[in-house]
């Protein structure tokens, strides 16, 4: 397996500026002729082989310039097609291909799902649909006919613009598909199958009439309706908030069963995972609407920032997706709660990023170096990449920013561009050097800041003083270097230890921002009667584990007075971690049970309900109030340890915590919960405050029940009958998920009854079972994979039993036994024959394998070792085994 370097770029020698296809869709052969527009690239190498890249190809037939090739002048393998002479001007290839749609279980290339053919092409699939220069910086403009049976493929759609449709022959139709503006195969898609519709229409800020759709399984129209309003939401924000508008006359989205990822922006048709899509208050929860509230408009906002602009190469795939998640945050952040949203991204950074970047997949945002780049769609790339942008924000102030962007899309639109394209935008609206600033793309790990401070009483001065420290991380394109200081953004308050903001002024905060570019600065605050409480890394403004010894009486004050509700949500996460590593350490004596006790955590949290009721009333902000009352996950609490974990003493920990939480909050969770209470026929609406109110309702019903299972589980069977929402309901039986018994079982039997014709509930359904934290699990997850819903060939399938179990169910994936390894490593190697992208990603479970104790480290180990040695492996997942064991 070769190795691809930044470093080695070099630009195509030939471009191709224009590409018709002719695609005669059929079940298993499908034929494709592509008439290729190609010329020598002036940036090139003259006289150059034109060598076209291919996957599990046939080639049928192929002519230069309308004739028929010479003897030798071509050679073909199903991997590369290679002209050895090509002419050295313009000329015209003409290629065709059969490809086999119904036996393409990678869901690479042209495949069919459900009986509907659709494709997917980023990174690497469009050469499994004829041989191309598949690479982002080739850009073409697309001219699509699709054929297909007008029985099995009514609907036929492809990129661009309709132009033209018709009959073929007895059965058979076709359509024809215009795209003006030039993209890289990997944007490229078609779609022909039986499809329901629902659409609507936009007018654009520029005057353009456009028809948006959303295309499901037929009978489900319903289900397609929030999408479709999402679209039109996303159009109207993207305008207002970035100056972007749409650019073509019709925008789909069609939904499909199999698909490797959430969705794909292919030019003018996106494609989507329908977990994505499809959505009604029977069932879909409050998080499945903002999951596809977010995704359509991530995939949307790709059209300026990845398809207007995209990418050089692969190694600046954090252009498009760092920048992508980072509007789609700010979209979600715009339409719900800010700091609702903005705490849900830092979890998912520390709970998936943090682990990542700091086990043995760790890579710098933008890589150096790769050897499989479906591997590096990873947190890191996206939500380390979203934070970056952040960043670059809040050092330059939003106007600044804004007018960045809009250089940026400017300057580079219609090109392929890189990082430094990105930020020179930037730079040239600043005037500021962002070489330091850079470094954030560049050195992998993730910093830790640590703050001291002293107060100065005879001087009245307040100093804070600032060290970072960066981990030194070997990647594979590199040895260790020694890290650079990295620019961080710290916006910062002080708080009066009674409450209240301190308005003491130094010169070196700008609008609430102090940056800290070296290794350690100080700030010092004058004029200060008393020691503040300092509010540092206000709405979490770097990706960094801060080290501060704030008392637990300074994280109380931060928790009732702090102005920034993420730092008054962080003062109560830190007061529980403490209690939750001091019980969890493993070498604690009766690991798991004893520690640093809890009460003034229940007593602060008490306080705060308490405080947040008065404020209004009722609760100002339910959401939030959830979150506070949210215990840090097992995998924030396992990278807190940082080594010789027990997995079982941290959920020992967690539990004990829920327990107290649950017995000491009591008759305030229940009266919430009847405080908070829909009124009986009340319209289902999937708004923030509504599903803030029921998160609320549920996060009560689930401490209460840690507390006092009889009674919770009465509880709990209660809402599961009577529920009106799927919210409220997987809620339910998830709370009774977590009690052993017969009362579990029925609601677990009657709910899989209930829903077996519904897939994605049934998902739900897997997913609950196999993140009991129960040793009896592995045997659960066994079981349900001979259930007549599950198959390993569905990758929501997979995800949902499996990866459930392997990722989001830590005591049992680490079982000490190594039984739960053993179980993650024989479904990677049976998924990897059919699947490689979705085997790769289950086995990066085994990223925290080092992290682990001795007992459990030695089995996971073997397990990886299994995996790595086993004969006939995909790139894909060698490539995960081969580093993590590296
Ligand atoms: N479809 C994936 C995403 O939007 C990859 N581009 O993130
Ligand atoms: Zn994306």
């Amino acid at each position: 397996q070769t190795i691809v370097r930044l470093a080695d770029y070099r630009p195509s020698d030939y471009l191709i500026d224009r590409v018709d296809l002719d695609v005669r869709l059929h079940p298993t052969e499908t034929r494709i002729t592509a008439t290729l527009g190609l010329r020598p690239n002036p940036a090139g190498e003259p006289g150059a082989p034109l060598v076209l890249d291919g996957d599990e190809l046939t080639l049928v037939a192929i002519a230069l310039d309308g004739q028929p090739t010479g003897p030798g002048a071509v050679a073909v393998t199903p991997r590369a097609l290679t002209l050895h002479q090509p002419p050295q001007r313009p000329f015209v290839l003409e290629i065709e291909t059969q490809v086999n749609p119904s036996t393409n279980t990678k869901l690479m290339g042209l495949y069919r799902s459900n009986g509907v053919y659709c494709t997917q092409c980023e990174a690497d699939g469009f050469r499994r649909i004829t041989y191309f220069l598949d690479r982002p910086d080739v850009m073409a403009v697309f001219t699509t006919r699709i054929e297909g049976s007008r029985e099995a493929a009514p609907v036929l759609l492809g990129n661009g613009n309709p132009v033209e449709q018709g009959e073929a022959g007895p059965g058979r139709h076709y359509a024809i598909w215009h795209d003006p503006h030039p993209k890289p195969a990997y944007l490229f898609a078609l779609v022909g199958g039986r499809l329901g519709r629902v659409g609507s229409r936009f007018t654009t800020m520029e005057g353009r009439d456009v028809e948006i759709a959303v295309y499901v399984e037929p009978g489900k129209e319903g289900r397609a309706d929030f999408a479709l309003d999402a679209v039109a939401r996303s159009m109207a924000w993207d305008e207002r908030t970035f100056g972007r508008a749409y650019d073509l006359d019709v925008f789909n989205v069609v939904a499909v069963s199999d698909f490797n990822m959430g969705a794909m922006e292919n030019k003018g048709l996106n494609i989507f995972n329908d977990k994505y899509v499809l959505a009604s208050p029977e069932t879909a929860t409050d998080a499945d609407y903002a999951n596809i509230e977010a995704i359509i408009a991530h995939e949307y906002f790709h059209n300026w920032s990845g398809n207007r602009v995209t990418c050089r190469d692969w190694f600046q795939l954090c252009l498009k997706e760092g920048l992508t998640v980072f509007r789609d945050q700010e979209f979600s952040s715009d339409e719900r709660s800010r700091p609702v949203h903005r705490i849900a991204e830092v979890r998912t950074l520390r709970a998936r990023q943090f682990p990542e970047d700091a086990g043995p997949l760790a890579h710098p945002v933008r890589p150096q170096a790769y050897r499989e780049i479906n591997n590096f769609y990873t947190a890191t790339v996206y939500e380390k990449g979203a934070e970056i942008v952040r960043m670059l924000r809040t050092f330059l102030g939003p106007e600044t920013f804004r007018a960045g962007m809009d250089r940026y899309f400017t300057v580079c639109d219609g090109t392929a561009a890189t990082v430094e394209d990105f930020l020179a935008a930037f730079a040239a609206e600043s005037g500021r050097d962002l070489s330091a600033f850079s470094r954030w793309y560049a050195q992998a790990g993730t910093p830790t800041v640590a703050v001291s401070s002293t107060y100065d009483a005879a001087a009245r001065t307040y100093t804070l003083t600032f060290r970072q420290s960066l981990p030194v991380v070997a990647t594979e394109a590199a040895a260790p270097a020694a890290p650079q200081p990295l620019v961080i953004p710290v916006v910062l308050g002080l708080v009066a230890p009674g409450g209240g903001p301190v308005e003491a002024a130094s010169e070196r905060v700008r609008d609430g921002v102090f940056v800290l570019d070296r290794a350690e600065d100080s700030l010092v605050f004058g004029g200060l009667d008393a020691a503040p409480v300092p509010s540092l890394f206000r709405g979490f403004s770097a990706p960094v584990k801060v080290e501060h010894a704030l008392t637990r009486d300074e994280r109380l004050t931060l928790l009732a007075h702090d102005g920034d509700a993420f730092n008054r949500w962080q003062a109560a996460q830190s007061l529980a971690m403490e209690v939750l590593v001091g019980r969890a350490r493993a070498d604690a004596p009766l690991a798991g049970e004893a520690g640093p006790d809890g009460a003034s955590l229940t007593a602060a949290l008490a306080t705060f309900l308490d405080g947040e009721a008065a404020a209004g009333g009722t609760l100002a902000d339910p959401a939030f109030a959830a979150l506070v009352l949210t215990l840090p996950g097992e995998q924030e609490i396992a990278q807190a340890i940082g080594a010789e974990i027990d997995p079982d003493a941290i959920w020992r920990a967690r539990q004990t915590l829920r327990v107290q939480l649950g017995r000491d909050l009591g008759p305030r969770l229940l009266a919430l919960r009847e405080a908070l209470a829909e009124p009986e026929g009340a319209p289902f609406s999937p708004d923030a405050a509504s599903a803030g109110r029921r998160s609320l309702r549920n996060a009560a019903l689930d401490l209460v029940t840690a507390a006092d299972p009889e009674s919770g589980t009465a509880l709990a069977v209660a809402q599961l009958a009577g529920a009106a929402t799927m919210t409220d309901r997987l809620a339910a039986l998830a709370t009774l998920s977590l009690v052993p018994g017969e009362a579990r079982e029925t609601a677990l039997a009657r709910f899989g009854e209930a829903y077996r014709g519904e897939p994605l509930v049934l998902d739900k359904w897997f997913a609950l079972q196999a993140m009991i934290p129960e040793a009896g699990t592995l045997e659960r997850v066994r079981g349900l994979m001979h259930h007549a819903a599950f198959s390993l060939g569905n990758p929501n399938r997979v995800r949902s039993l499996i990866a459930s179990f392997s990722l989001n169910n830590p005591s049992q994936f680490h079982r000490p036994d190594g039984a739960g390894y053993d179980l993650t490593a024989e479904v990677v190697l049976a998924l990897d024959g059919k699947n490689p992208q979705v085997a790769a990603r289950l086995l990066t479970a085994f990223n925290t394998w080092r992290m682990v104790e001795g007992g459990r480290r030695r089995h996971a180990e073997a397990a990886l070792r299994r995996v790595a040695e086993a004969p006939g492996l995909s790139p894909d997942v060698s490539d995960i085994a081969g580093r993590s064991l590296a």
